[in-house]
C-alpha cells in the first residue's frame, strides 16, 4: 500500500484543549500495524508549538503546524503543510489534530472540500470530551466546544478517571440527545481509541450550530523577544517564549513558578538542570517526562482573558541565561 497518494485514510482527532488529543494519537500509533506509515499533522493554537515535539519524541512522522487555528489563521499554511506531507511520507493513513480552540467546519469542508478529495478519504472524526467540563458552563457555552462535539462522528468521554457519577450522566444525556445520532458513544481514560473506529463512516449530515464561531483577533505582543508569539482567540489568549539551547533551568523553580500560575493549559520542552522534559499542565496538574535535547527551549501557556506576562519571572528561572 505504500506509495498511493489517493484516498489515504484520514480522521480529524477533535476535543477541546487539554482533553487527550495527542494522548489518543498517540495510544492510536502504537496500535498501528507495523507494516503501515501513519503520518500526523498537528496544529497549535500557540505559536511556538510542543505537541509536534511530543509526537517526534515517540517516533512519528509528523508535521506540526503552530500560531493559528485552521479554522481562520493558517488555512494556506495548512495546505501546504498537509500537501508536504502526504508527498513528502507517502503515508498509509494521515491522523489530524486540529486546536483544541479552533472551529471544525472549516477543517471539514477544506478535507472533504475539492482540494483533497481525491487524495484523502475522510472516515469518522473523533471528538474527544471531559465530561466534568460538562458541568462548566464556561465550556457548554463556548461555540467551538460544542461544535466539535457536534460536528463528531464518533464522540468519547476521556479522563474518566477524573469524572464522577454527575459528569458521566450529563455526558451520556448530552451525547445521546444530538442528532444525528453518533456512529458511536465510548468512554475511556488515556485516549485509549479502539483504531478500528479510525474506519468509521463520516457523516457528511452533521451540522454545526455556530458556524460562524472562532473569530480572530490580534494582541499586543507581551514578551520582549523580537518575534510575537502571542496569539488570541475568543475568550482565549497564548504566549510563547522560546529559549537557546544553552539556556538551562532550575527545575524545582520553573516547577513551582508553573505550578503556582495554575493557568488553563501550560505546555514546554526545557532544558533543566535534571535533565530535559517535556512539562504538560492542565489547570495547575502538571507532568514531566523525560525527552532527548531540542534545538531550543520553548514554553507556551494558555489562558483566558487574565493572561500575564510571566518572562521576567521565568528568565529568573534560568540557571545558566
Ligand atoms: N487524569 C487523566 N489525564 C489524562 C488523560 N488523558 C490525557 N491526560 C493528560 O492530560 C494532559 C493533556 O493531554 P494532551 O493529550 O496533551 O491533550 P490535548 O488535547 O492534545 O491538548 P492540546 O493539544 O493542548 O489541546 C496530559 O498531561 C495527559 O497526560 C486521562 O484519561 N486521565
Ligand atoms: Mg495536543
Amino acid at each position: 500500500m505504500t506509495g498511493k497518494l489517493s484516498n489515504i485514510p484520514t480522521n480529524l482527532i477533535m476535543g477541546f484543549l487539554g482533553v487527550g488529543k495527542t494522548t489518543a494519537i498517540l495510544n492510536l500509533l502504537q496500535q498501528k500495524p507495523a507494516d503501515e506509515n501513519w503520518a500526523v499533522l498537528v496544529n497549535e493554537f500557540g505559536k511556538v508549538g510542543i505537541d509536534g515535539a511530543i509526537f517526534a519524541e515517540a517516533g512519528a512522522t509528523v508535521k506540526e503546524i503552530a500560531g493559528g487555528c485552521l479554522c481562520c489563521a493558517v488555512n494556506v499554511p495548512f495546505q501546504i503543510g498537509i500537501n508536504r506531507l502526504l508527498k513528502e511520507t507517502k503515508p498509509d493513513r494521515l491522523l489530524i489534530e486540529p486546536t483544541g480552540l479552533g472551529h471544525p467546519k472549516k477543517v471539514l469542508e477544506l478535507l472533504s472540500g475539492s482540494a483533497f478529495n481525491q487524495v484523502l478519504d475522510l472516515r469518522a472524526s473523533i471528538c474527544l470530551v471531559d465530561p466534568e467540563k460538562l458541568k462548566d458552563d464556561r465550556y457548554t457555552s463556548n461555540e467551538n466546544f460544542i461544535d466539535q462535539i457536534a460536528l463528531a462522528d464518533v464522540l468519547v468521554a476521556n479522563k474518566m478517571d477524573l469524572a464522577d457519577a454527575e459528569a458521566s450522566t450529563l455526558f451520556y444525556q448530552y451525547a445521546e440527545k444530538i442528532q444525528p445520532e453518533k456512529m458511536l458513544i465510548a468512554q475511556t481514560t488515556q485516549g485509549q481509541l479502539d483504531v478500528a473506529w479510525l474506519d468509521m463512516q463520516r457523516s457528511s449530515l452533521r451540522h454545526a450550530i455556530f458556524p460562524q464561531a472562532h473569530k480572530i483577533t490580534k494582541i499586543k505582543s507581551l514578551n520582549n523577544i523580537d518575534q510575537d508569539l502571542t496569539h488570541q482567540a475568543g475568550d482565549f489568549q497564548s504566549v510563547g517564549y522560546i529559549f537557546p539551547k544553552e539556556n538551562c533551568f532550575d527545575y524545582p523553580q520553573l516547577n513551582k513558578l508553573l505550578t503556582e500560575l495554575n493557568t488553563e493549559r501550560i505546555k514546554a520542552l526545557v532544558q533543566t538542570n535534571q535533565g530535559w522534559f517535556i512539562i504538560n499542565g492542565v489547570a495547575g496538574n502538571m507532568t514531566y517526562t523525560l525527552c532527548k535535547p531540542a534545538m531550543n527551549s520553548r514554553i507556551e501557556i494558555i489562558a483566558r482573558q487574565d493572561l500575564v506576562d510571566i518572562s521576567t519571572a521565568i528568565q529568573q528561572c534560568l540557571i545558566h541565561p
